[in-house]
């Protein structure tokens, strides 16, 4: 929390759009020695009065990273990959289990619980915001 801290207070207030979208509880799931692919979850908040729209993410320590919201269609559980995530003002969206998720694949490394995971949100307006997301046990 203080590294977080810390790097808001040396990025947040350099640009307008790093105080825009509050991001809370994120977190990028561990995963077992040998598999490639975690999910990471959030809170966005927008805190502006016009809609923010996400359009993608990135990150240094995986191949991939994509939206998904996972369904359950006809009983069966499946997983939709969302071009966009729309956040209306002052709405808070939260990806969780069962839902909206950021599907994380080609693992480059190793995922240990309390390491930070960097992960580059891209909105549909090109700019970017810079989280650290730290790995924690399979439960929430
Ligand atoms: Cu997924």
């Amino acid at each position: 929390m203080k590294y977080l801290l810390g790097f808001c207070l040396a990025f947040c207030f350099s640009s307008v759009s790093y105080a825009e979208l509050t991001v809370s509880k994120g977190h990028v799931r561990a995963v077992p020695p040998g598999q490639k692919v975690s999910v990471a979850y959030m809170t966005l908040t927008n805190n502006t009065a016009s809609d923010i729209v996400l359009s993608g993410a990135q990150s240094p320590d995986f191949m991939s990273v994509n939206l998904h919201r996972t369904a359950n269609i006809d009983g069966i559980m499946t997983m939709r990959a969302q071009d966009e995530l729309r956040i209306e003002p002052s709405q808070s969206i939260t990806l969780a289990p069962g839902g909206l998720h950021w599907m994380l694949m080609g693992l480059k490394g190793e995922l240990k619980i309390t390491d930070q995971v960097p992960i580059t949100l891209i909105f549909a307006d090109g700019s970017q915001q810079q989280l650290s997301l730290v790995v924690k046990a399979l439960v929430n």
